[in-house]
């Protein structure tokens, strides 16, 4: 479901509190090879109820990228289990899982243990509010390689670089590159997407997936524009 790839692959990431159904024709017509639910803050989206609207439309792949322990639905294909790598907030690095884990092992949704890493978008973003941690600097290239590293090396099977949902910057390319070029598990890249050079600039890194949100809640049309780029 999450593997390597030749080419960056498309990944829209659906907000339950600000769920369009318009989205989901749109993707069923294009190269979207996922969606991924969640959301660090949801308020008044219903998210077992989206994620049952959701598989009932689509036939792609339904990931959850989940923003609380709560946040598990045996409904969606699979989860991500993030570890936030960049942060030294327990919590985020062992505490919620051991909250949750009873829940994901009955839930039979395939586990993806992720390590994630946030990087300075310019702006301070809602993750590192909610988890109290600092995001890693742009332009601490070699610890941001070995945290990667230290992630694959302590079994993560994917390594997610974010800039934060709406970051003004998104995570530079050189940094994408450099990642990439020091792991051996897919990466994933997100964060300040919004425009097809944005997008473009993140596929020539050669990242495996590019995950797109606010963007598309605001404007579902710059699908059309990504798709050229798939
Ligand atoms: C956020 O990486 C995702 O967790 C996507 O970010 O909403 O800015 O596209 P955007």
């Amino acid at each position: 479901m999450l593997g390597k790839n030749k080419h960056t692959k498309l990944i829209i990431l659906i907000d339950p509190d600000k769920f369009n159904p318009a989205l989901l024709e749109l993707a069923a017509k294009s190269k979207v090879s996922c969606f991924f639910i969640g959301g660090s803050h949801i308020t008044s989206g219903n998210f077992e109820k989206t994620v049952r609207a959701i598989k009932k439309k689509s036939r792609k792949p339904l990931i959850i990228f989940p923003g609380d322990a709560t946040q598990v639905s045996s409904h969606a294909d699979g989860l991500l289990l993030l570890s936030l790598i960049s942060g030294r907030n327990p919590d985020y690095l062992i505490g919620i899982h051991v909250e949750a884990a009873r829940k994901l092992k009955r839930s039979g949704l395939a586990i993806f243990p992720t390590g994630y890493i946030l990087v300075g978008g310019g702006s301070v973003s809602t993750t590192q509010k909610i988890t109290n941690t600092l995001p890693l600097k742009a332009t601490e290239k070699a610890q941001i390689i070995d945290t990667a590293l230290a992630g694959e090396l302590l079994g993560m099977k994917l390594i997610y670089l974010e800039a934060g949902s709406g970051a003004k910057e998104p995570v530079p390319v050189s940094l994408i590159r450099a990642v990439k070029k020091n792991l051996s598990v897919p990466l994933i890249v997100g964060g300040g997407i919004d425009s097809v050079a944005k997008a473009r600039q993140v596929i020539s890194s050669g990242a495996d997936y590019l995950v797109v949100g606010n963007a598309l809640e605001t404007n579902p049309a710059f699908l059309n524009d990504l798709n050229s780029l798939f």
